[in-house]
């Protein structure tokens, strides 16, 4: 029987803050914009909420390239107003999540700074410094952001590494100082009573041994962030010492951001003696994506989304929970990512929330999706704010991509496609702000938006409430949150439907991607068995042959 913890039953929301609402009219959310709309939060139903980072930053990286840890960037408001935002949170049972972005800080921040005035210093052994050998580079790692994942240090023949961009220097966490600061500066954060943190990037805190060149897997000559981690072991002993340090000693919730858990390792990450709380399923949105870039990446089907779901949900039985998303601020928003186009309407929505949401695991909501933002369709690269597209954009025209063909491309999976500004309303600009919003929302925020689908019923926004509703329905909580998945009709192309096995209760979720009428047999699934919980639709139609599911219906039922 697994240890029954606080958060299990959590439904958990992302926040991305530059986006969610301005309370002062300057174009960029804020701290006090998120504390004007915990209502809002609470009426949807959610009861934790992560929010991206809001650190002092130089925004490089949209915050995570952190200046200062212990101060909140200016254009996201004061320590005070996260003091208050914490304190009515509380009132309101919502547990705020903050973001650690502890691989790296920013290239602005005091340590980075020192450690250029003085490299072979204490501050230079807060980074991993080389210099060339016989005239190269120390290895040929590619930053996950394009170029050699090293930069010369200002002034000196001294080079550091950084996987990401170049304004991210990676800390050393092979230097113990280094640590203690960081469990330091966590616990300072956890005191205030933060209910725990996202952990960002952290698969990446342990580098091989040695810097050694792998084979180039493209032209530059570089070889993919994937092919090091994949070489490299022993991150399980700062993970430890992490938890012990920090989170464990205050009950935190934590979710890391890891990608590539080695097989057989996914209990050391989150079993009852895991380093963190729970992992993002990630499965789903690694499916397709290649090292050769966005260009050569393969949109996943429905079956392959399927597949995913149930291959993690096999792995992850008996050893923990996954933290479920279907998107979220560095990708494609889930509708357009996940559903054929013809799909992409209300109904079809709810057959993707529906089929995610009642997944075992934590579920995480991103800011926008619980009323079907969609993606943005950007025409030019002047459009696009994110350092990521904006090099996928170059590796596009490197490939002999038309600059038409590479907006294609990006526009497909720019993470701005999520950083859109939040459609609260139909009035100018969304509702968003009173000024100039920092990046252009949607269009179709007049057809999309908060206030139009608040009051009605049949909304994807009350749909939203009515699976948190059921996750937290004293009836069918255990099943919906400790309930075993199993999948059914695996093979039937365009279905996917699945139990979840609780102690004597037994709840089917099924759901068809095509459009036209399904008939599915399933053991035990009848007439008299089926008991409708909820659907995007009536009734399905139960009789003697089976469940007829119309198109992009979903169901949700007792058996
Ligand atoms: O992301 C880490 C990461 O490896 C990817 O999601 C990466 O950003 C993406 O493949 C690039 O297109 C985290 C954050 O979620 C992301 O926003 C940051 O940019 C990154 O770390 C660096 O802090
Ligand atoms: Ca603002």
């Amino acid at each position: 029987m697994m240890k029954k913890e606080w958060w299990h039953g959590k439904t958990a929301y992302q926040i991305y803050p530059k986006s969610f609402y301005d309370s002062n009219g300057d174009g960029i959310g804020d701290i006090p914009g998120i504390t004007a709309k915990l209502d809002y939060l609470k009426e949807l139903g959610v009861d934790m909420v992560w929010i991206s980072p809001v650190y002092l930053s130089p925004c490089a990286d949209q915050g995570y390239d952190i200046a200062d840890y212990y101060q909140i960037d200016p254009v996201f408001g004061t320590m005070e107003d996260m003091d208050e935002l914490l304190e009515k949170a509380k009132k309101r049972e919502i547990g705020v999540v903050m973001d650690l972005v502890v691989n790296h800080c920013s290239d602005e921040h005091e340590w980075f700074k020192k450690a250029c005035e003085d490299p072979e210093g204490e501050y230079g052994k807060y980074f991993y410094l080389e210099k060339k050998k016989e005239g190269k580079l120390p290895c040929n790692w590619r930053s996950y952001f394009g170029g050699p994942v090293w930069e010369q240090m200002p002034g000196s023949d001294w080079y550091y590494l950084h996987v990401f961009h170049k304004k991210q220097p990676d800390l050393n966490w092979e230097n113990p100082v280094v640590r203690e600061r960081i469990y330091e500066m966590i616990n300072w954060w956890l005191d205030k009573g933060l209910a725990g943190f996202r952990i960002d990037a952290i698969i990446n805190i342990k580098k091989p041994q040695m810097f050694k060149d792998y084979p180039p897997d493209r032209e530059d000559g570089l070889c993919d962030m994937g092919t090091v981690l994949a070489d490299t072991s022993g991150i399980g002993d700062f993970l430890r010492e992490m938890r012990d340090r920090t989170f464990r000693p205050h009950e935190a919730f934590s979710v890391g951001e890891v990608f590539n858990a080695k097989d057989g390792e996914l209990g050391d990450f989150v079993g009852e003696e895991g380093y963190f709380s729970s992992i993002f399923d990630f499965r789903q949105t690694v499916e397709g994506k290649s090292v050769d870039g966005w260009y050569a990446a393969r949109i996943p089907t429905p079956d392959d989304y399927k597949r995913c779901c149930f291959e993690s949900q096999r792995e992850m039985e008996g050893t923990g929970f996954y933290s479920n998303i279907i998107e979220n601020h560095d990708e494609p928003r889930g509708v357009s990512h996940y559903l054929p186009k013809e799909a992409r309407n209300s109904k079809g929505k709810k057959l993707l929330a529906a089929l995610y949401f009642m997944l075992k695991g934590l579920p995480f909501i991103y800011q926008g999706q619980e009323l079907g933002m969609e993606n943005r369709c950007f025409a030019s690269i002047d459009e696009v704010d994110d350092i990521s597209s904006r090099d996928e954009y170059q590796v596009c025209l490197e490939a002999g991509l038309s600059p038409a063909e590479a907006m294609e491309v990006v526009s497909r999976y720019s993470r701005d496609n999520a950083r859109t500004p939040f459609q609260w309303s139909g009035e100018e600009n969304g509702g968003f702000t009173t000024g100039k919003p920092w990046l252009g929302l949607n269009e179709n925020y007049r057809e999309i938006n908060l206030e139009q689908q608040r009051n009605d019923p049949d909304s994807l926004f009350a749909f939203y409430q009515k699976l948190i509703g059921l996750r937290k329905d004293p009836e069918y909580r255990d099943t919906v949150v400790y309930g075993k998945t199993e999948p059914v009709l695996e093979e039937e192309s365009g279905i996917m439907a699945y139990f979840r096995q609780g102690e004597g209760q037994r709840i089917l979720v099924a759901g068809n991607f095509g459009q036209e009428e399904r008939l599915i047999r399933i053991d035990g699934v009848d007439k008299g068995s089926f008991r409708l919980l909820l659907s995007n639709g009536g009734e399905p139609v139960l009789d003697e042959r089976g469940m007829v599911l119309e198109g992009l219906q979903v169901v949700i039922g007792v058996v």
